[in-house]
């Protein structure tokens, strides 16, 4: 009884909603209908993955700054790593009728449901930084963020390059983010992809450490006792990485070249372990997203069409590079 009567207010409080919308100058296309809205008007409504990582921080803040030089309101929520939490703020902010809504989806499967309910409240969703597998691609208006199977390969080149003269076997213990996630999926893809050209490289362990340092550390302990004998450690990201690092050491060896270690990010406390030679080479993935989420947010609400695919720019670091590159790294 009571769960109806529940259900029958959120009724009301939706209907209620989407007469606010359709009455106002609105969300979505019938903002663009009418005309753009001042940017003052203007609210966006972000679902963050977490704080799993210093990759996530600086993507926060970099997104709500962003957001508030641009003097346009950010409703803004952090998953804690949970889809189900990620489609309950996409929901409530389908509820609140926000102009745009902007996600980076925890995993890539599951959102056709929640981002039909957007199309059908005619509110714009942009994804950041991850993507969805979704076969509708009419569900987002744009996708921005990085190219994590480029990432990959670059990786992958690197361990060529470094073991080019070598015939021996190179034994390889693999950190994957989180399980589903864009980044994990086609990190390792790129990087198979390379390193498959030789089958002196082996991936003798691939265990997901959830793109935390915690679970690096952990990770790392336990697999290293099965394959004492690894060469090179690739992590997904940084964190990952740095957890591997004080397990490494726990256990009597040295980082950087009793084992060697690959990651992909290039934030600060990553930087800072490559110029200590610690970490081997970083592959450079930007959380800088929030200028031009908020440049896409201006486009929508002027009525134009956002690229569909927008690609960040990112580069690779070896352990002298870091050195100079460290006094500039904002984050
Ligand atoms: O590499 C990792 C974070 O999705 C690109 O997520 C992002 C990844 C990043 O937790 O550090």
């Amino acid at each position: 009884m009571k769960k109806i009567f529940g259900l029958a207010t959120a009724g009301v409080i939706l209907l209620t909603l989407a007469g606010c919308a359709s009455g106002g100058s609105g969300g979505g296309d019938a903002g663009a209908a009418a005309g753009p809205k001042p940017t003052d008007e203007l609210v966006v409504g972000f679902a963050q993955v977490g704080a799993e990582s210093g990759w996530r921080t600086a993507n926060t803040t970099d997104i709500q700054n962003s957001f508030k030089d641009a003097g346009i309101e950010l409703k803004f929520s952090d998953a804690q790593q949970k889809q189900e939490n990620q489609i309950k703020a996409i929901r409530s902010y389908i509820q609140q009728g926000v102009d745009v809504i902007a996600f980076s989806p925890v995993v890539e499967t599951g959102w056709d449901a929640v981002l039909n309910e957007a199309k059908a409240a005619n509110i714009p969703v942009v994804l950041t930084d991850r993507a969805v597998d979704s076969q509708d691609d009419s569900l987002y208006v744009s996708f921005l963020g990085s190219d994590f199977i480029e990432e990959g390969k670059k990786a992958g080149q690197w361990v060529v390059d470094e073991y080019a003269d070598s015939t021996d076997p190179v034994k390889i213990i693999q950190l994957e983010g989180t399980t589903g996630a864009a980044p994990a999926i086609d990190r390792a893809e790129g990087f198979a992809d390379v390193i498959g050209a030789d089958d002196k490289f082996e991936i003798v362990a691939s265990q997901t450490g959830d793109f935390t340092r915690a679970g690096g550390k952990q990770v790392t302990e336990a697999l290293l006792k099965a394959n004492p004998d690894v060469d090179l450690i690739y992590a997904h990201n940084d964190d990952m990485g740095l957890g591997a690092i004080e397990a490494i050491e726990a256990a009597g060896l040295v980082p950087g070249e009793d084992i060697k270690i690959v990651t992909v990010d290039a934030v600060k406390d990553g930087m800072q372990a490559l110029a200590d030679g610690k970490i081997n080479f970083i592959v450079e993935c930007s959380p800088l997203l929030g200028k031009q989420l908020v440049d896409i947010v201006n486009q929508i609400n002027e009525g134009e069409t956002p690229e569909k695919r927008i690609i960040t720019e990112e580069t690779t670091f070896t352990q002298e590079q870091a050195v100079e590159a460290l006094p500039d790294r904002q984050y």
